[in-house]
């Protein structure tokens, strides 16, 4: 079967993936003896999604351009990845060296008050935050936005697992957003163990945010080259980087930098000073 054959499927309505594959496979059939005109692809940003899918993940999905059940659950299965290999001394004093420092002990103090823990959710997904106001912002056909649980002109809704289904309430949400603007989605999640925003794909090398949150979701030393290059690229704070030390007082420049002008609210640059002590 020629999974190019472009077929329109409701995804939501299938009973499950046998039933699926029968309808596909019967269709593919009749498209090929002529009696069935194949049905344009719905939507060529998701269907680029799902050949993306196929192509990096080892997914199995018809290219149709239709985000439904099976195309989220593909999604969400894909990314999910348990054995990341943690970053190695060798790696770290690696990413110091590309901020231009001598070992590792800044960056490690960056790592230690900037992050939330490990870069994983227990699920195995990589640690993201969706931001609904980014999506709104994002979205590219302004004409079709609807304010739902994943698009809102304001910032909230931060839920952990508020359906308690064990899947992270930001990957839900994600994973409904790619239906209507991949791109915006994507752009729309802070991604990994120091929550850089997708849409800083190309200041940290990646070609579209997707693989960025691919990488993320490989190796945590992505999640730090993430940080070197928000660091270095997106919040230029070099010196400021090199400039931190045990001394609160040096430590203000790149805690005003890196968590705005509410840092002194929280203690940053002293979070700093005492992981450096
Ligand atoms: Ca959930």
């Amino acid at each position: 079967m020629n999974i190019d054959i472009a077929i329109e499927l409701n995804h939501e309505n299938m009973d499950n993936n046998a039933t699926e594959i029968q309808a596909v496979e019967a269709l593919a059939r009749d498209v090929a003896a002529g009696e069935v005109k194949p049905t344009p692809i719905k939507n060529e940003d998701v269907a680029w999604v799902q050949r993306w899918l196929n192509e990096r993940a080892g997914c199995d999905l018809v290219v149709d351009g239709v985000w439904g059940t099976a195309s989220r659950a593909a999604f969400l299965s894909a990314f999910a990845y348990r054995h990341a290999p943690a970053i190695t001394r060798a790696e770290l004093l690696q990413i110091a060296h590309e901020l231009g420092d001598v070992d590792t002990r800044r960056i490690e103090a960056v790592a230690k008050v900037e992050s939330n823990g490990s870069g994983w959710f227990e699920s195995g997904l990589p640690k993201i935050l969706y931001e609904r106001h980014k999506f709104w912002k994002h979205v590219r056909n302004v004409a079709a936005r609807v304010v739902s649980w994943f698009a809102n002109p304001q910032a909230g809704g931060y839920t952990m697992d508020i359906n308690k289904n064990g899947i992270n309430d930001s990957w839900e949400k994600l994973a409904f957003a790619m239906g209507k603007d991949p791109l915006a989605a994507l752009k729309s999640v802070s991604i990994g163990k120091f929550q850089v925003l997708g849409e800083h794909y190309a200041q940290c090398g990646y070609d579209h945010p997707i693989e960025m949150l691919w990488a993320a979701s490989r190796s945590e030393l992505a999640q730090y080259q993430m940080l070197r290059d928000y660091i270095l690229h997106v919040a230029d704070l070099k010196p400021e980087f090199l400039a931190l030390s045990r001394h609160a007082d040096t430590n203000r420049a790149f805690a005003r930098g890196y968590n705005g002008v509410k840092y002194e609210k929280y203690a940053y640059h002293t979070k700093l000073a005492d992981a450096l002590a």
